[in-house]
């Protein structure tokens, strides 16, 4: 099979359940993607990310071009066998990253110069360098390349900026080529401006993608107005197509956009927050670094199957944490990343039983309750 195909098992409202299948199988959705900026998702094995339920990773052009170079991940094989992940991956295309990491920025229809964050070297990036680092490391969804402004912005700045993205959009498709067995998604600007999310929308079905992402949100709206946005963004995406909530979200942000017909999504926070001792559990978050666990011989969720829940207390957890232990990430990284595959995975039942508004009810009700 060389063409990504994407399948719709159920529906439920506008929420949307199936797969996307791929030569490096198949990616249920809706889907989260865990982050693995620079060929790893941190303080975990790969073995172990796909034990939590991960279907795919993403990664990022902008890191990986910088430190260790695209052509020296071909030269090793390309990104799969050099990070000894084998399913698919996704790959950021650069331009988001460039403006929120890189220094001296200097941006023209071309695309965007900048110095590098990790030794101040100069370095270029546009539709078609990005799609050829991308291809360098045989990402399998390979995104458009795109510029993003930070919110709250003029509405004429986002219309300067969209109408820029939407010229690269077929810039980078020109650029990808026919690829069978590989995928170029779409990313859809606009800000919280109705007129112009239709117009980027229609800009990019014209070109015409295999799946379509929403980006430029989470970049300082809230979640009131990003809603607002998914209230009407989806819709002017082809139905038939995937569609990607690029960089979110925290749990209550992914069950408000999958009932808005969000099927994919990636984020650093269940993997950050392993990191900084913020606990994703069913009765919301939990620090563990409260005096409150010190004592406590529970496990973090008694009803979690991951390792951290299984063989450990929140007494434990809280020393090893406390105590600056490599162990504390990796097991609330684990955790947290369960977490979230788990909660996907409920999604997918509960659309496929049409049981979602009750799921999501319930989703709330366990969270207003607090931590036991
Ligand atoms: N564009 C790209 N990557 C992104 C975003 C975007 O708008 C966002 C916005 N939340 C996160 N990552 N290319
Ligand atoms: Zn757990």
């Amino acid at each position: 099979m060389d063409r990504i195909e994407f399948h719709i098992a159920a529906r439920d409202g506008r929420a949307r359940t199936g797969a996307l299948r791929t030569p490096r199988g198949e990616i249920r959705t809706p889907a989260f993607m865990p982050v693995g900026t620079a060929a790893t998702v941190k303080a975990m094995l790969p073995e172990s990310v796909r034990a939590t339920g991960a279907d795919i990773l993403l990664g990022n052009t902008y890191h990986l071009m910088l430190r260790p170079g695209a052509e020296r991940v071909a030269r090793l094989g390309g990104l799969h066998a050099f990070m000894n992940w084998d399913r698919p991956i996704l790959t950021d295309s650069g331009g988001f990253q460039v403006m929120s990491l890189a220094d001296l920025r200097k941006l023209t229809e071309e695309g965007v110069t900048f110095r590098s964050h990790v030794d101040g070297a100069r370095h270029f990036l546009s539709p078609e360098t990005s799609m050829e680092i991308q291809r360098l490391l045989g990402s399998d969804i390979v995104m458009a390349f795109d510029e993003c402004p930070a919110l709250p912005a003029t509405e004429e700045t986002v219309a300067k900026s969209m109408r820029l993205s939407m010229r690269w959009a077929a810039r980078s498709r020109d650029a990808f080529g026919d690829r069978p067995g590989h995928a170029l998604f779409g990313i859809q600007q606009g800000g919280v401006t109705r007129e112009l999310r239709e117009e980027s929308a229609e800009a990019l079905t014209a070109i015409g993608f295999d799946g379509y992402a929403i980006g430029g949100l989470a970049v300082g709206e809230g979640q009131e107005a990003m809603f607002g946005v998914l209230d009407y963004a989806p819709g002017f995406l082809p139905e038939d197509r995937p569609r990607y909530l690029m960089g979110v979200g925290k749990p209550d942000d992914i069950v408000g956009a999958v009932m808005r017909g969000v099927d994919m999504f990636d984020c650093v926070l269940p993997s950050r927050s392993g990191r900084t001792g913020q606990v994703f559990t069913r009765r919301g978050v939990v620090n563990i670094k409260n005096a409150r666990h010190a004592d406590d011989p529970r496990p973090l969720d008694e009803t979690c199957g991951c390792p951290a829940c299984r063989s450990y207390s929140r007494a434990y957890l809280h020393h090893v944490f406390k105590s600056g232990e490599i162990i504390a990430s990796m097991l609330l990284t684990w955790h947290n990343l369960h977490y979230y595959q788990e909660l996907m995975a409920g999604l997918r039942g509960a659309i496929a039983e049409g049981r979602l508004a009750a799921f999501a009810a319930g989703f709330a009700a366990e969270r207003a309750a607090g931590d036991l």
